[in-house]
């Protein structure tokens, strides 16, 4: 069961990391460099049965990032709270004002003008996905602002034009924005490959909580693919997930021991129930999930 090799690198890190201090001040341990690989042949994904995993948040989330907005209003109004967090924070930094999250987060959904004030992650994923800004010359020799890039975009026509190239990537690292964004991405770099009729895609992930952020960031990555693979007529293959610092937050022992006493429960498929017109068409409803029968969600603290 391909599911090992996750619940392996979950042992070896708490059993072989390194004790570090880390920017929460949580600490964790850590192993630098981890590779996880996965054939998503025949709907096969990477989706983690030893605790619930809640496929359809990071499904929402991946299809907000393809829209290139980065305001969490439309999560919010999807009942997605995953990023809540950030702007929170922010906003009692800024103010002053010591609202609760839950209250903030009803004003972010009932209040659309405090949403674009209070609700803005900064140039996160969505931005640099599809609109990944440029700027050029005038005549004058001023700056202007040149048209985004849709680095998805482009992806899905050099894997259609040119699918030999060995530059089929999709980055979120815009070294000079990284200072404006809630949090730099942490699953950074995709790149995409055709080899025997087969999209294939690694994923580099530069900082990884392997117990809350991996099971969530493997589904989605490759979702990913094999959304891009249904949009360029190619059967998914490989999944090549690599990470940077791989951790595991010492608050997050009990999680650990639980879910290392369990074992994978059978192999859960994913379904795309219709091909849309462009990679940007997909809608929570195209996706359905079979044979997935996890043991229960497991409870742990997320590091802001
Ligand atoms: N993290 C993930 N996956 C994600 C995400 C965050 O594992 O998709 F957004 C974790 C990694 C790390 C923390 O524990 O969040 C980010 O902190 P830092 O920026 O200091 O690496």
């Amino acid at each position: 069961h391909q599911e090992w090799q996750y619940l392996e690198l979950m042992r070896r890190i708490w059993e072989h990391g390194s004790e570090r201090i880390d920017r929460t001040g949580i600490g964790t341990r850590s192993v630098f460099g981890a590779t996880l690989r996965f054939d998503l042949a025949a709907g096969a994904m990477p989706l983690i049965t030893t605790k619930r995993v809640f496929w359809k948040t990071a499904t929402r989330e991946m299809l907000w990032f393809l829209t290139g907005d980065t305001n969490i209003r439309p999560l919010v109004l999807q009942g997605v709270k995953i990023w809540n967090e950030w702007p929170h924070a922010n906003y009692v930094r800024e103010t002053g004002d010591e609202i609760a999250l839950e209250d903030f987060v009803q004003r972010i959904a009932d209040d659309e003008a405090f949403a674009a004030r209070w609700g803005d992650l900064g140039p996160v994923y969505g931005k640099q996905w599809v609109d990944w800004p440029t700027w050029r010359y005038r005549k004058d020799g001023l700056f202007e602002r040149g048209p985004g890039i849709n680095q998805v975009a482009e992806v899905v026509e050099s894997l259609r034009s040119n699918p030999g190239s060995r530059r089929h990537i999709i980055e979120g690292w815009n070294v000079a924005e990284l200072d404006r964004m809630a949090l730099p991405p942490c699953h950074k770099t995709y790149q995409f490959h055709v080899g025997d009729g087969r999209l294939n895609c690694a994923l580099y992930q530069r900082s990884c909580d392997v117990a809350l952020g991996l099971p969530f960031n493997l589904w989605s990555g490759a979702l990913l693919q094999r959304m891009i693979a249904q949009q360029v007529n190619l059967e998914p293959g490989e999944f090549v997930w690599m990470g940077g610092d791989t951790h595991l937050y010492l608050n997050h022992e009990h999680l650990v021991s639980e879910q290392l006493q369990r074992e994978p429960q059978g192999r859960p498929r994913l379904e795309i129930l219709r091909k849309p017109d462009s990679i940007f068409d997909y809608r929570i409803e195209d996706f359905a999930v079979q044979n997935y029968t996890p043991l229960g969600a497991i409870k742990a603290p997320v590091a802001v």
